[in-house]
């Protein structure tokens, strides 16, 4: 029952600043009810050879806070945790996916960083795409929930698996409330300060004096970063994203990239990594999994809309064509609609 009241509690959780507003693709289901959706998955689970298609018409057209309630009327009546039931019924991606999805964002974000620090080795891609994509309000959380969930400070582990500038900027981006919250007043002296503080610091001079790029992307506000990189151009031959490439190299050049990208826009970053993952023939499930099960109750519509826009085929179809089976019926249900 641990899970189920450590969720609960997370429930009651406030926020200081102005939540950015949601655009998810998995909604609360009306009609709803709970011990009617645990028996039918109690019934799916036990049918010979697992009945895939009934958790996944359950679990994928739920919402994170209902997923909850099935799991709590689940243990209720069948007297085990049902995340282990269906961890013993699924297998491989669609397993991984149906887990996710058991996790509320914050948890998940929090669990897919923790397995990308785990062991020998740092899956580098991975915590990058988290811990440069992530806005405050949801760094706060997955914070909170990772200290929650493993007893150990999230800052802490990033600096043990990391090293040199690119552990300096991890760490100044997780950082609580470094980033300033947005403001309705324009500062343009500080813009046009900022804007010429990184090119002094990159491409005017010999050397990058990577600090003062750090402390400017991790504190300023993201409006006021999208408007010192356009005031940028107005110093550096080069714009920011070009500037990056020339400077630094690496985990480095990524993070930085990773930025600018998502504060310039966040859903194109995401449509870009899916878009990515499903280049060649088979998918980078991982990665397709990651963003869909993350963003689908924050963002997935917009990501749907940058993915058409920019690739000219709608996502649901691009699923269609890389992924295959059961993995692929629960994607498309998460993904909520073709464009
Ligand atoms: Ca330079």
């Amino acid at each position: 029952m641990a899970l189920v009241s450590e969720f609960l509690g997370q429930l009651t959780l406030s926020y200081s600043g102005e939540p950015e507003p949601k655009y998810p693709t998995v909604v609360p289901a009306r009609d709803f009810d709970p011990a009617r959706d645990a028996a039918r998955i109690d019934t799916a689970i036990k049918t010979k050879g697992v009945d895939e298609q009934t958790i996944i018409d359950i679990l994928t057209r739920r919402s994170c806070e209902q997923r909850r309630e099935i799991a709590f009327e689940y243990e209720r009546f069948a007297k085990k945790d049902l995340v282990s039931a269906l961890k013993g019924a699924l297998s491989g991606s669609l397993e991984a996916l149906i887990l996710g999805l058991m996790k509320s964002t914050a948890q998940y974000d929090a669990w897919e960083l923790k397995a990308s620090m785990k062991g020998l080795g740092t899956d580098e891609e991975t915590l990058i795409e988290i811990v440069c994509s992530r806005n405050n309000e949801e760094l706060a959380d997955i914070k909170r929930v990772y200290k929650e969930m493993f007893k150990k400070d999230l800052e802490k582990d990033v600096a043990g698996d990391t090293s040199g500038n690119f552990a300096k900027l991890l760490l100044a981006l997780v950082q609580v409330g470094a980033r300033d919250e947005p403001s309705n007043v324009v500062d343009y002296e500080k813009i046009d300060e900022d804007a010429r503080a990184l090119y002094e610091a990159g491409v005017k001079r010999k050397g990058t004096d990577v600090v003062t790029w750090i402390e400017i992307m991790s504190q300023r506000s993201v409006p006021h970063l999208q408007k010192v990189f356009e005031r940028y151009k107005s110093y550096s031959p080069y714009d920011m994203k070009e500037s990056i490439r020339k400077e630094v190299k690496g985990d480095l050049e990524k993070s930085f990239l990773t930025l600018v990208e998502c504060f310039e826009n966040r859903q194109l970053y995401f449509a870009n990594r899916l878009n990515e993952a499903m280049k060649s023939k088979g998918a980078k499930e991982k990665v397709v999994t990651r963003i869909i099960v993350s963003r689908c109750e924050v963002d997935l519509i917009k990501i749907r809309t940058e993915f058409k826009k920019h690739f000219k085929r709608s996502l649901y179809q691009t699923i269609t064509e890389h992924t295959k089976g059961d993995y692929q019926k629960a994607l498309l249900s998460l993904c909520g609609g073709d464009d």
